[in-house]
């Protein structure tokens, strides 16, 4: 089947496929940069594990060790995925030249002004997070915890941080989404489960206090239920990061990583019950597997619905961007996979009439929405997302995993 008899398939069924593909290419996703290096980063010794009850498991070989390794591989990511981009950077890629070396309360955007030409000249924003984990000042806590230096430290982090994402936006000229997420909590049941809780809520008020202007740099609080080794109890648990985000709507905004529920809530629900009440809202697309197991997205029923909240709630509402890390397989395939999934479960949902199904639920007729919704997915989206693909000049389905062989083979396998 061609592109234009798929096209006429969706015209029939009341969708412009034309128009989805022209509303796709300008919804930006960000791009992890902690897939290819399993959120190790460059600031702290990379033989130490990973905290914060995060976990990168596998160690398939190839994964970027160096600066110039990583922008290799996210040049490769890149190409082979259609769409717009953002680059979502964490403070622990800060980038030292000539042997020096800052620590966290201490960095500066020109630690970051390698990353800043990395983006300029492949046309992309950036979006950033303070790295509240893996590092010596975690005692294990940070913002959350009692010793009044660890709390500082981690505050000066949080402020060194705005500033970078300040340069980041005004440099690449487009807003930068800047997420705070700890993972402070307990293996066990708490003594006291309010003194973190209050002094997390004074320590983001402090981070706050650093000026900024809120429609360049996007504050966001990410809730957790839980993390390895932080079983019983996280400090910003949902309620905890959502009523901050209410109570501070002029100067932040909550951020849901649907890794980080119970099983069977889903966050594509919750986009709208947010959106009823929030301008504006941010996303980590994950996919758990019995917990915040961080794997690959999928083009899968829940990541597509979704998408599907994103577009009809409008998606210049939510800032969309991608968080996991598999270490079990080729990184790159990791990255591009879950990319070029979401991008497919963002045109999916631009494919639906969303139009109708608001008119059939709303005159009450549930037959002919779940026929509709049914016949769906068997259109022919195949070619349509050919044709994406085509018009982005990134390669289709099954035309660019001989390139990810080929660069493991000449370059991945020779790291040692
Ligand atoms: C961890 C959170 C957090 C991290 C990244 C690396 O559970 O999802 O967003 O994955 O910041
Ligand atoms: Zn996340």
């Amino acid at each position: 089947m061609s592109y234009n008899e798929a096209k006429a398939k969706y015209a029939a069924l009341g969708v412009d496929a034309d128009r989805a593909i022209k509303a796709l290419s300008a919804i930006p996703v960000s791009l992890h940069c902690w897939q290819g290096d399993d959120v190790r980063g460059f600031d702290t010794d990379p033989s130490k594990p990973l905290t914060g009850g995060i976990q990168t498991t596998g160690n398939y070989p190839g994964r970027a060790r160096t600066p110039e390794e990583l922008m290799a591989d996210l040049d490769v990511v890149l190409k082979l995925c259609p769409g717009q981009k953002k680059l979502n950077l964490h403070a622990s890629y800060a980038i030292f030249e000539d042997g020096e070396w800052a620590d966290r309360d201490k960095l500066e955007p020109r630690h970051f002004a390698k990353w800043v030409e990395f983006c300029k000249a492949r046309g992309l924003g950036a979006d950033f997070n303070p790295t509240f984990f893996s590092h010596p000042k975690c005692d294990p806590l940070t913002l959350s915890s009692p010793n009044e230096e660890t709390r500082r430290f981690w505050i000066e982090h949080g402020k060194a941080c705005i500033r970078i994402s300040s340069y980041l936006a005004k440099e690449l000229g487009q807003p930068c989404v800047m997420n705070i997420w700890t993972g402070d909590g307990f293996k066990d049941i708490p003594g006291d489960r309010m003194g973190p809780r209050i002094r997390y809520r004074e320590s983001i008020d402090e981070i706050l206090s650093e000026p900024y202007d809120f429609k360049l740099v996007k504050p966001c609080i990410e809730s957790k239920v839980f993390g390895i080794g932080v079983e019983a109890y996280t400090a910003g648990s949902a309620e905890f990061a959502l009523s901050y985000a209410a109570f501070n709507k002029d100067k932040c905004i909550p951020l849901m990583d649907n890794g980080h529920y119970h099983p069977t809530e889903v966050v594509s629900d919750k986009i709208p019950a947010l959106l009823a009440f929030f301008p504006e809202i941010a996303l980590h697309v994950t996919r758990p597997i019995r917990w915040d197991s961080d794997h690959v997205v999928l083009f899968d029923d829940e990541t597509r619905e979704i998408c599907r909240e994103i577009v009809r709630c409008g998606a210049e509402r939510v800032n969309i961007a991608l968080d996991y890390f598999d270490a079990s397989i080729n990184r790159v395939a990791a990255w591009a996979t879950g990319f070029r999934n979401l991008q497919k479960a963002l045109l999916s949902a631009l494919l639906q009439p969303a139009e109708e199904e608001k008119r059939l639920q709303e005159v009450g007729d549930f037959t002919k929405l779940m026929v509709l919704q049914e016949e769906l997915k068997t259109a022919p989206f195949g070619e349509v997302w050919d044709e994406y693909c085509r018009v982005c000049g990134a390669p289709a389905d099954g035309e660019w995993f001989g390139a990810v062989e080929k660069y493991e083979a000449d370059v991945l396998s020779k790291r040692g």
